[in-house]
């Protein structure tokens, strides 16, 4: 599924992020940045060592910040680092950390002139945050910062599984038909 906002377009793909030749991939990481399971571990075994020496100079990452690294063996140039919350640690927090880290991935992104950039679908793995709740919070942060900024060309979330491209599909469907 795509719509555009303004020139900017916005898909939803089912697949595997480290495959994507987007100029920068969002990481789903955790506050340390020295890798992980999940999209994490994925990353750092298709982009190879470099990635994590890389981040062992980064000093860690706050939850809902971003931090941005080479892509080394990867397609995409750049790889952007995020950490989302943990669903059941936050509570009323979650939302608008959820929120922040799209935000701050993006704020990344065009600082270091970027256009197109693929998003996983951010803490609704291992960290437990529910897929149908998360979607539509990824989906509205990111459309809101399309609209203010067209110099980003595409933003591609890569969903790994039927499941969650599913939530997602549902959620933009709902978004668009307001
Ligand atoms: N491409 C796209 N999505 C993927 C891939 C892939 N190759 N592999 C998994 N996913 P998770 P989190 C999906 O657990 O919830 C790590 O250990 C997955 O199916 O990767 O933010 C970190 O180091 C799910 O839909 O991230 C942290 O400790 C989504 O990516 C912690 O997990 C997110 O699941 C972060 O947990």
């Amino acid at each position: 599924m795509q719509i555009k906002i303004n020139k900017s377009s916005l898909e939803l793909a089912q697949g595997d992020i480290t495959q994507q030749d987007t100029d920068a991939i969002v990481n789903a990481a955790n506050p340390t940045l020295l890798g992980g399971g999940g999209v994490d571990g994925a990353i750092h075994r298709a982009a190879g060592p470099q990635l994590l020496e890389e981040c062992r100079t980064l000093g860690g990452c706050n939850t809902g910040d971003a931090k941005i690294t080479r892509g080394y063996r990867l397609k995409a140039k750049h790889v952007i680092h995020t950490v989302g919350p943990v669903y059941h640690r936050e509570g009323a927090r979650a939302a608008g950390l959820l929120a922040s880290c799209y935000r701050r991935s993006l704020e990344v992104a065009r600082e270091n002139g970027l256009k197109s950039i693929a998003f996983p679908s951010i803490s609704t793995g291992a960290y437990g945050y529910p897929v149908q709740e998360a979607a539509p919070i990824a989906l509205q942060t990111v459309i809101d910062y399309l609209k203010d900024h067209p110099e980003i060309e595409l933003v591609r979330f890569v969903l790994f599984d039927r499941h969650t491209y599913e939530a997602y599909e549902e959620a933009l469907k709902r978004i668009s038909a307001t």
